[in-house]
């Protein structure tokens, strides 16, 4: 099926027009799965006015749900953010009802990071749809961890190829939650896990970095200080401009990224008086490998 897309970036972003997602049948699925396999990570999909439910169907194709019966679910920690009627869904939001609950996870990924890397198998495809926006700001910007992968020198991929990192909530946790209870339960290692530190994309083979300052607490076998400068030195390289794409949502705007070849960085720039809400299905990718 040929799709209009139009590149965002030269590498890894692209969008998508003319195409309607909630009735997209199997060839429309098949076909937006694979221009965001060729785009390099991120695909955003324009001018989807999509019901929940019908987000949640089209998110199945990409893989199995976290959160959906029989799965595993999203760590405790954000279970208060999710959608009461559909448990694949994670609400991020700056409002709060009137009895002052929030209507979603308030300045959810403000941090890089790439979805859930601290499980064995960690998010595939992340599905972010933008119900409510301010009228300026809020923007999230995506960084290729491919491109970023494959500009190392040959003697840096020598070193990084046979290492692997430690994945834990707890970092996260311990800075941008308030939960002490579920910190706690964090802490024991609930949400902890090891994976290379570059890692092989199931799909399409390419390369990629897989370190993130949100949840990679250090590269096993080092010291402390050694894995902070390694790290460090890859954040900072991985960041840099050229492997960047910064997001200015437009309403209705829907995007698939792949969290094993991105991370993201959602801006909070705007202020409580400017509504911003956004719903997510988060895909249970492979074991990662290196
Ligand atoms: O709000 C955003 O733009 C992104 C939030 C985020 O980081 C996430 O859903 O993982």
């Amino acid at each position: 099926m040929e799709l209009n897309v139009h590149a965002l970036t030269p590498r890894f972003a692209a969008e998508v027009t003319g195409v309607d997602v909630a009735q997209a049948g199997g060839n429309l699925a098949a076909a937006l799965k694979q221009a965001w396999l060729d785009a390099g990570g991120l695909l955003v999909v324009r001018d989807q006015d999509i019901a929940s439910d019908k987000h949640v169907a089209f998110s199945h194709r990409f893989g199995p749900l976290f959160g959906a019966p029989g799965e595993d679910p999203l760590q405790e920690t954000v279970s208060i953010y999710i959608h009461p009627d559909h448990p694949e869904i994670y609400r991020v939001s700056n409002q709060v009802d009137s009895q002052g609950k929030p209507k979603g996870r308030k300045g959810a990924g403000t941090y890089w990071h790439s979805d859930v890397s601290f499980r064995e198998r960690p998010a595939g495809a992340s599905i972010l749809s933008a119900k409510q926006l301010p009228d300026v700001g809020g923007d999230t910007i995506f960084c290729d961890q491919t491109s970023a992968y494959a500009a190392l020198s040959e003697a840096m991929k020598t070193l990084l190829a046979p290492l692997h990192a430690v994945h834990d909530f707890a970092q996260a946790a311990r800075t941008q939650y308030a939960s002490a209870v579920v910190v706690d339960d964090d802490m024991a290692g609930a949400n902890k896990a090891l994976h290379p530190v570059v890692r092989r994309h199931a799909e399409t083979g390419a390369k990629s970095l897989f370190v993130n300052p949100g949840f990679t607490s250090h590269i096993e076998g080092f010291h402390e200080g050694e894995s902070a400068a390694l790290l460090g030195f890859l954040y900072a390289h991985c960041t840099r401009p050229e492997f960047l794409y910064r997001h200015r949502w437009s309403p209705r705007d829907l995007i698939i990224w792949d969290n094993r070849a991105t991370m993201h960085y959602a801006v909070m720039d705007y202020g409580d008086d400017q509504p911003r809400y956004l719903e997510r299905t988060t895909v249970i990718g492979e074991r990662p490998v290196a």
